[in-house]
């Protein structure tokens, strides 16, 4: 008898250690998708919609786009935004991220002029995802700044952070009192690096030495004067949540060598830390070595001031603390080294002021995007570090995705792969303790990947860019999100039984 119950415990013991336990994401837990303005509304100059950069540079220097295209029509979201909720119910989506126009709001880009129409839009919009309980998450600027304020220099002129601030106002004043969520802006690296100091976003400026660090520093000014905006004004009554959405990968060491972690942290300083040090940490103001390696190197080149700016103590004081949580786009990761595969740039320049090496194993696969790789425990890497950095602050991965070549290929599974290893990510993220509170999907549907144009697929669901109705279809990755949204965890084995989309009761 003995015996029986002895070798009986012993199965019952195996069997539990056979089976992995099941992790499962809270019930609070807001799953979405993301989308922007540019890349799904098209109507670009519908309804009293005025010029964005991105309509300038797609009409004015198509051959900067990979397949000269534009996004004058897209997926033409601003006549399906029904079909865009539908497909949302589908999915089983809480949350939508999406962003907001700001030439369809203000189509001179001040606030003198409000377009009724746009304004009508947006309405419409919020209130069919709200008739079926979708949250929405609203991106006030992704990357498509009415033309008229770039032709006043953009994000390189001062004056920036009240002109956005007078647009932040309008947007408060008309959405607030059904959003709940702000995002203030997509990516600051982005549109500073990329925009101002490259010519891989629009304006194309290439003005890497002077341009990022200028724009750098009047965006996050841009955001605190949006923050304490909302703050004051607008919170009291609307009671929603103001945050920043900062494009954060991981930048690891490529050796345990001292010299390597530090190259890594000027990397994660320059990459990202200029735009979440000034909101986050506890000093404020720009990231400290990358301050002083920037300040030695424009002695060095003769300039009588350091290329990037500082704060006032009293600007530094306005940007501290001026978010309610961090939105994380994380998409990949990168090895740096002090002295290995370092890439000469321009001097000066950014990257010369970082001055340091990067590596990808070539055993990590790569997406349709060269620069996308899947690595391994990317997001939990980047959420860990910033939960210890910045004093355990409410994260909400707002971007994570993986592209797919043109077309319309409906078997995406690379992308299942990348989308159920970062969602393990996730959960070893949660595991860890990281106040992480939700997970934004790039993207819900196939749109105009910038300069890569159509060459790139983000979307769970297909668009047939051909057809004038701009038909939807659903791959296969968006059975597999919905049944992980439905179940709140990840069943690897799981295979859709047809390809047929139904709504679920209570969507
Ligand atoms: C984001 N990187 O851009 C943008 O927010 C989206 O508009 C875009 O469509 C999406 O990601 C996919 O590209 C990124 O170099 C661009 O790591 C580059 C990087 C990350 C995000």
């Amino acid at each position: 008898m003995k015996l029986l119950v002895i070798l009986s415990l012993l199965v019952v013991a195996c069997h539990g250690l056979s089976v992995k336990q099941q992790r499962s994401f809270p019930s609070d837990f807001l799953f979405g998708c993301a989308t922007a303005s540019y890349q799904v509304e098209g109507a670009w100059n519908e309804d009293g919609k005025g010029e964005s950069i991105w309509d300038y540079l797609t009409h004015n220097n198509p051959g900067a786009v990979q397949d000269q295209s534009n996004a004058d029509i897209t997926a033409d979201s601003y006549h399906n935004y029904k079909r865009d909720v539908e497909m949302m119910r589908e999915l089983g989506l809480d949350a939508y991220r999406f962003s907001l126009s700001w030439s369809r709001i203000l189509p001179t880009g001040f606030a003198n002029e409000v377009n009724p129409k746009g304004i009508e839009y947006y309405n419409n919009f919020i209130d069919e995802m709200l008739k079926y309980g979708i949250t929405p998450m609203v991106t006030l600027y992704h990357w498509d700044l009415p033309q008229k304020l770039q032709e006043l220099g953009g994000l390189a002129n001062p004056l920036f952070a009240d002109w956005y601030e007078d647009y932040a106002r309008v947007v408060f004043e008309n959405f607030g009192d059904r959003v709940k969520h702000w995002i203030t802006f997509n990516e600051p690296r982005e549109i500073c690096y990329e925009g101002y100091g490259f010519d891989n976003k629009a304006p194309l400026l290439n003005s890497s030495a002077v341009g990022t660090y200028l724009c750098a520093k009047h965006l996050v000014l841009a955001h605190a004067n949006a923050y304490h905006a909302y703050n004051n004004d607008f919170k009291p009554t609307q009671g929603g949540v103001c945050g920043i959405t900062v494009s954060i990968n991981w930048f690891g060491p490529l050796t345990d060598s001292a010299e390597d972690e530090f190259a890594a942290e000027i990397a994660r300083q320059a990459e990202w830390g200029l735009y979440t040090e000034p909101i986050f940490s506890t000093e404020g103001g720009f990231p400290k070595e990358f301050s002083e390696r920037v300040a030695e190197k424009s002695a060095q080149q003769g300039y009588l001031w350091s290329r990037l700016p500082a704060f006032t103590e009293e600007e530094k004081a306005r940007a501290l603390g001026a978010s309610d949580f961090l939105g994380v786009n994380h998409y990949t990761s990168r090895l740096i080294s002090a002295t290995e595969y370092k890439s000469t740039g321009a001097v000066p320049s950014l990257v010369d002021d970082e001055d340091i090496g990067i590596y990808v194993p070539e055993d990590w696969p790569v997406a349709q995007s060269p620069w996308l790789v899947m690595a391994p425990d990317s997001i939990y890497n980047a959420l860990t570090h910033l939960h210890k950095k910045y004093n355990s602050p409410v994260i909400y991965i707002t971007e994570n995705g993986w592209s797919i070549g043109p077309g319309r290929d409906l078997i995406d599974d690379d992308r299942i792969t990348y989308y159920r290893a970062a969602l393990e990510s996730v959960l070893d993220t949660l595991d860890a303790g990281v106040n992480l509170k939700g997970y934004m999907a790039w993207s819900l549907m196939d749109n105009f990947e910038w300069l890569e144009g159509y060459t790139a697929r983000f979307g769970l669901y297909a668009v047939d860019f051909e057809d004038p109705a701009r038909t939807r279809t659903p791959r296969k990755s968006a059975f597999v999100y919905k049944h992980i949204i439905k179940n709140r965890y990840i069943d690897h084995e799981y295979e859709p039984e047809t390809m047929t989309m139904t709504i679920d009761e209570g969507n």
